[in-house]
């Protein structure tokens, strides 16, 4: 009895001294000081200090550290702080900051934060008995999870695409044939949004320490969100719309520069096609298969013992001479690149950036040595100017080599053994850190290098490929998911992670179709090419030691089937193109989780259908296993349509439909307006002068940003570009093109109108002339409409559709039906 009052004596002495600091979790505890400026508030509390900032009226930033807030630094944010009203007060107990958006409620004692609509309803609060805090150097904010909550986002994650209940990590690293539910992967973008009742909310996490995100998981009471080191440093974003979530959060890390056209085309890869002589028939043989393709892709074995800036001469004699051969035939190529530069005495890559001193130390001041598939290498640092610099120049060897584009891997840094050293020093931009600050950035700021080096030596718009990198990524770069398996729920887990990275700013994504590892049955394989007609960035690559997978190697039925989806895909260039386009201005994904546009309705979140999305604003893809004979699909509200043969689907209803392998499951939005071009074979042949604008037939209104320009120079960011808003209108019966803006020439001469389920629509009238409507019938897997003389093939199945065709201008043109 004696010691238990003699321990309490002592600990209320303790803490009174403030000794008991030390306790293993501490705690802001209360506002002591405040001082409130036009659009922040800096303040200290017992414990800590902090700083609260207006970035816009949606977008309020949270700093929180134990001791005086450091340098203000980021490789993600380029967003700026200060737009917009802020309308900051203070009372004992409170500081309340109004904006146009949102209303944040700072309690004092002790600190929490708490976020409301400008109507008063609650959008997020921190967990108040748990705040943040900080357990020895890793701080963590909790948030009271709201009823029934759900939880979306966070890029580059595996599982599904609820992560209500889960638990992740971010380190990036290399999981070569990664389980579905692996995690980490290869890449950090710690942003993801939260669902509940009829409210979203999106919070980035801007700390390159590794990072830990809990949904909920093995826990009923908060969800949570921290990481191993430095501030508590978080963006808070609120808009009504998700969509709007998405453009704040880009708005804030940056969007995506418009992407060379080419690299919208279908690219052939493998691990690895060598020597020149296999490269030119990969070439031939996809012009001879008439399968339309733009790209080919060289993976290590083009370097000389794998040596960063050579070539193996033996199987490249004349790279140059290559790239200028594949040009020509329409190719454009990329080229992989790893961190690694072996150490070697009097190789010039490597004594160049010796003597550059740009390689990553230890303390003592020896250069970090890993192993990678040189051997032993230095690595650049990427977070110095000096070595991005350096790294800026070396660009200029592929410049010399004819090549387009850049393929980063391996750099999350992997090395053989996984196991970098904490004590490892990294530049971080002046203010120098360990390892364990710098590892989550080092591939983003090697996709900077490579991107920046690219626009100094390359003349045309570069196309950048990463397997790692961290929020704000898309300011660089494409990016895949790794090396997955050939297996049916690798097939569909990408696509969920692509739906992810959508949701978290990165709209240029890929997979490899038909798998890295292991070798995909025929029918997985064929579902794969035709569901990668619809992925962002198509490229079929698989592994080293896996069967042949271009598209002819698994017979003449799945040759016919993948040439029907990638001629598909390239009729749908002007689409695509356009909403690449839409990408560069709002960060809106080109692949769209459901949940983007049908936020509320909780079926889009349900286990089965959380594969659905949306390609572009228009298409809805259905992706199931190949061995499924039936699906079930949720069709959200509105109308739909079926691609292949026109028929009507009512929305907000679950359907079961037979599968067949040889088509994947696409429907069509009504209301959705979509320009599509004859076919060609590469998009470096133009396609005829028609543009065919698709229109289907709709409940509401909707329109559509057509955008075209040269495809592949900057001349675009002087006006040289052609964008026209084309509306459909089911209240006046109308479709408006607006007049045209830029001072591009449309490649198009006449636009074609066809129209999906208008029946009545006998007559398009056009100011005062009255045109006939032409019946016909329109296939969208044989090429071309059936009816159409630029048509191929036999279609399976088509159709119904009224046609008129137009003269192109650059006026305002409306058109009533
Ligand atoms: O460079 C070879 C591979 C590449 O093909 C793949 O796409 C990357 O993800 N690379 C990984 C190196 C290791 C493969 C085992």
């Amino acid at each position: 009895m004696k010691f238990f009052k003699f321990t309490f004596i002592l600990a209320v002495c303790l803490n009174a001294s403030g000794l008991m600091a030390q306790t293993p979790v501490l705690m802001p505890g209360n506002v002591e000081t405040v001082t409130i400026n036009d659009h922040n508030i800096v303040f200290k509390t017992t414990n800590a200090y902090g700083r609260i900032e207006v970035y816009s009226p949606s977008v309020i930033r949270v700093r929180l550290d134990k001791k005086p807030l450091g340098r203000d630094f980021s490789y993600a944010v380029i967003g700026e702080p200060g737009k917009g009203k802020a309308n900051i007060t203070q009372n004992e107990e409170t500081i309340i900051l109004i904006t146009d958006s949102l209303k944040a409620v700072i309690t004092k004692k002790p600190f929490s934060v708490a976020y409301y609509t400008a109507g008063g309803e609650l959008i997020n609060q921190d967990e108040q008995g748990l705040g943040t805090s900080w357990a020895g150097d890793a701080v963590t904010t909790y948030k009271k999870l709201q009823p029934n909550e759900h939880f979306i986002g966070l890029g580059e994650k595996t599982g599904n695409l609820d992560r209500a209940g889960n638990g992740y990590t971010n380190w990036n690293s290399d999981v070569y044939g990664y389980r579905v539910d692996q995690d980490p992967l290869y890449s950090t973008i710690p942003f993801y949004i939260g669902i509940h009742g009829n409210i979203n909310y999106g919070i980035f996490l801007d700390n390159t320490y590794q990072s830990d995100f809990n949904f909920g998981a093995s826990n009923n009471r908060f969800s949570s969100f921290g990481a191993r080191g430095g501030e508590m440093n978080y963006y808070f974003i609120y808009h009504k719309r998700l969509a709007d979530i998405i453009k704040s959060y880009t708005w804030l890390t940056g969007r995506m520069p418009m992407p060379p056209l080419w690299s919208l085309g279908y690219q052939q890869n493998r691990y690895s096609y060598y020597p020149e002589a296999e490269v030119m028939r990969i070439a031939k043989t996809l012009r001879e298969k008439r399968i339309p393709a733009d790209g080919i892709t060289l993976d290590i074995h083009y370097m000389d013992k794998y040596q960063l800036f050579t070539w193996n001469k033996s199987r490249f004699p004349d790279p140059a001479k290559m790239s200028d051969s594949l040009n020509k035939m329409g190719f454009k190529l990329t080229v992989i690149v790893d961190p690694g530069i072996k150490v070697e005495k009097g190789a010039p890559a490597y004594e160049s950036g010796l003597k550059d001193d740009v390689y990553i130390k230890y303390p003592d001041g020896q250069n970090y040595t890993g192993q990678v598939w040189p051997g032993w290498c230095n690595f650049t640092d990427f977070t110095s100017s000096k070595g991005r610099a350096w790294w800026r120049k070396q660009v200029s060897f592929f410049a010399k080599s004819g090549v387009s584009g850049i393929w980063n891997d391996m750099n999350e840094i992997s090395t053989w053994g996984q196991k970098m050293p904490d004590n490892v020093l990294f530049d971080y931009d002046g203010a120098q850190t360990s390892h364990l600050q710098a590892h989550n950035v080092y591939g983003l700021e090697m996709i900077r290098s490579s991107y920046e080096g690219a626009l100094e030596h390359f003349k045309e718009r570069p196309f950048v490929l990463s397997r790692s990198g961290y929020g704000g990524l898309q300011r660089y770069s494409a990016i895949w998911t790794g090396d997955n398996r050939a297996e049916e729920d690798h097939m569909l887990q990408g696509v969920r992670i692509m739906n992810s990275l959508g949701l978290s700013g990165v709209s240029f994504t890929g997979m490899d179709i038909g798998g890295f590892t292991g070798n995909p049955t025929v029918p997985l394989y064929t579902r794969w090419i035709e569901l990668g007609a619809f992925v962002p960035y198509y490229r079929n690559h698989t592994g080293v030691n896996t069967k042949a997978a271009e598209p002819w190697a698994f017979g003449e039925d799945v040759l016919d089937i993948a040439r029907n989806y990638i001629s598909l895909r390239y009729q749908l260039m002007p689409y695509l193109y356009s909403s690449f386009y839409e990408s560069t201005q709002s960060g809106m994904p080109v692949m769209r989780s459901l949940a983007i546009d049908y936020t509320f309705d909780p079926k889009i979140l349900w286990a089965d259908y959380q594969n659905q999305f949306e390609f572009g604003g228009a298409f809805m893809i259905a992706p199931f296993e190949s061995t499924r004979e039936y699906g079930k699909i949720y069709f959200p509200e509105g109308i739909w349509y079926d691609l292949y043969n026109g028929g009507v689907i009512a929305g907000k209803q679950e359907k079961v439909v037979p599968l067949n392998v040889a088509k994947l499951p696409v429907y069509v939005k009504g209301g959705s307006i979509i320009p599509m071009q004859s076919l060609v074979q590469t998009t470096s042949i133009l396609p005829t002068d028609t543009l065919s604008v698709h229109v289907y037939n709709g409940l509401t209104a909707n329109s559509f940003v057509y955008y075209e320009d040269d495809g592949k120079s900057f001349d675009y960011k002087k006006g040289s570009f052609y964008k026209r808003t084309i509306t459909f209108n089911p209240a006046d019966k109308s479709l408006t093109f607006n007049a045209a803006e830029g001072n591009y020439t449309s490649h198009f001469k006449f636009i074609k109108l066809i129209l999906h389920g208008f029946d009545q629509a006998d007559k398009i009238i056009i100011g005062k002339d009255q045109i006939k409507a032409e019946n016909g019938s329109y296939s969208f897997l044989s090429g071309a409409a059936a009816t159409d003389p630029e048509g191929s093939g036999s279609p399976a199945e088509s159709c119904a559709v009224k046609y008129i065709v137009i003269k192109n201008s650059t006026n305002n043109i409306k058109l009533n039906y």
